[in-house]
């Protein structure tokens, strides 16, 4: 299955903890990296005190279930630091799962696709790069016409290299 995620990070060293977590995302069962967009500095959203991102999004093929996926992806933010924080706030690595195929999912601990996806340039704009003809099967839009919306939320610069 095509999954297609996104990162985010604003603690510490954050293009080093961007690639941490792609190489720990390529290394786990049944799943390969399939594309990654370029790095792009994001204002902080949310809670607005708070230092800037370096956001990106990344496509997997994985046989796992999403629910085995996400028990993974926090394995993966607890290694590489994140404590348990503020909502919306300063984090070493998020990673979020956006879109599932043609997966519409509601449970306590996973909602796929992604609640606020719809709204935010930092999803968006990186995921317009790898996945454009991705549909939001929700909505019934693509990736590209939800990254084209006008009043998309928050700033995004993109980064020649991360840093
Ligand atoms: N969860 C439910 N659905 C999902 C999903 N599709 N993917 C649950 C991942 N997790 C999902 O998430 C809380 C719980 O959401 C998880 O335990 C999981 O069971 P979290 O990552 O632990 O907490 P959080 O990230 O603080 O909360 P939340 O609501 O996920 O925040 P967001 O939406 O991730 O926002 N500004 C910029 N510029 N760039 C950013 O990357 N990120 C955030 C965090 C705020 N502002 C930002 C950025
Ligand atoms: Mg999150």
């Amino acid at each position: 299955m095509a999954v297609q995620l996104s990162l985010g990070s604003n603690v510490g060293v954050r293009g080093r903890n961007l690639e941490a977590a792609l190489a720990a995302l390529g290394q786990l069962p049944e799943t390969s990296l399939t594309r990654r967009s370029r790095v792009y500095e994001t204002e902080p959203y949310g809670v607005r005190e708070q230092p800037g991102f370096l956001n990106m999004a990344v496509e997997i093929e994985t046989g796992l279930h999403p629910l085995e996926l996400l028990e993974a992806i926090k394995a993966i933010e607890g290694r590489l630091g994140r404590r348990q924080a503020q909502r919306w706030g300063p984090r070493e690595i998020d990673i979020d799962i956006v879109l599932w195929d043609d997966l519409i999912l509601d449970t306590d601990t996973l909602t796929v696709p992604h609640p606020d996806f719809r709204q935010r340039a930092f999803v968006l704009i990186p995921l317009s790069e790898i996945a454009p003809e991705a549909v939001d099967p929700v909505t019934g839009r693509t990736v590209a016409q939800l990254a084209a919306q006008p009043g998309l939320q928050g700033q995004v610069l993109r980064l020649d290299t991360g840093d």
